[in-house]
């Protein structure tokens, strides 16, 4: 079996897991502060997913959030990277909207990603070169739109702040409006089904944004970061994904903002 059909079968049976397992108590605990937490089912599903990969596929990579991983510092070979709840704080206060993401990578570039929205039951998927589906329906590719007649997804924190906050604050005005969904991974699933135009993060992580995109890519989308740098799958970074014509509107709006540049670089690192 393929990769990509037993990765699709293996995010699948995670979703059945974390249905199964929700059912029952969990623990919930803060990681680095009161408003970023993990719980027991986040932990077991990650190790759930592991445990599957590594079973068929031994000599295969895998980076998570929770854990695995933390001592790979190279692409080469195939590696998942794997977010096993996605949306957590949906998780806790909701018990919806939230997703499993994996994505996979071999020798550095794209293979193929999944995004399940486990409560919905959607399955967004990809193979670099063969499109984008959401279950079994081939996305379209994405049409140019214009920030003024756009809704883009973004989280409010970041217009709050200070050095970084005017920039994204010109972005709401002049978007027709924003969303914000609370988990990145259905964000730019989202973005690659054209319900948002595009979708920005100031800070995430390779397994938010591994398998979006890939999704993202094959409908013809581009992704980078907000300052139109490309990604690294390794490291985390802002990132700005949406139509072509959109996400290049969107990268002026944040490179020619001084206060902004300084900020990313300190944050992120030169490229
Ligand atoms: P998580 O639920 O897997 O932690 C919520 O706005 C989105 O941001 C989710 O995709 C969430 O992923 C992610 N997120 C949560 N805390 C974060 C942090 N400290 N830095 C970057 N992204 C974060
Ligand atoms: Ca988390
Ligand atoms: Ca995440
Ligand atoms: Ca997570």
């Amino acid at each position: 079996m393929e990769i990509y059909e037993f990765g699709q079968r293996l995010i699948r049976e995670a979703g059945d897991f974390v249905r199964l397992r929700m059912k029952k108590d969990f623990r919930i605990d803060a990681k680095l502060n009161p408003n970023d937490l993990v719980t027991d089912v986040d932990r077991e599903t990650e190790t759930y997913i592991y445990d599957r990969i590594l079973e068929k596929y031994p000599d295969h990579h895998i980076i998570g959030e929770e854990g695995h991983g933390t001592d790979i510092e190279d692409t080469e070979g195939v590696l998942w990277i794997v977010d096993p709840i996605d949306g957590t704080l949906n998780f806790v206060h909701q018990l919806q909207n939230f997703a499993v993401s994996i994505g996979v990578y071999i020798d550095g570039r794209p293979h193929c990603g999944m995004i399940l929205d486990v409560m919905n039951d959607h399955l967004y998927h990809a193979k670099a070169g063969e499109g984008a589906f959401k279950d079994d329906i081939r996305l379209a590719p994405l049409e140019d739109t214009d920030l003024a007649h756009s809704l883009v997804s973004l989280n409010s924190n970041w217009v709050i702040k200070d050095e970084i906050g005017p920039a994204f604050t010109k972005v709401v005005k002049e978007a027709r409006s924003t969303r914000s969904y609370g988990s990145a991974a259905l964000d730019l699933a989202f973005t690659a089904t054209g319900i948002v135009s595009a979708t920005l993060f100031y800070r995430l992580h390779p397994w938010d944004y591994a398998a979006g995109m890939i999704i993202i890519s094959e409908v013809g989308g581009r992704t980078t970061n907000l300052l139109g740098e490309e990604i690294d799958i390794l490291k985390k970074d802002s990132i700005l994904a949406g139509n072509r014509a959109l996400h290049g509107e969107l990268v002026e709006y944040f490179d020619s903002d001084e206060s902004f540049i300084a900020a990313h670089r300190r944050a992120h690192g030169e490229k």
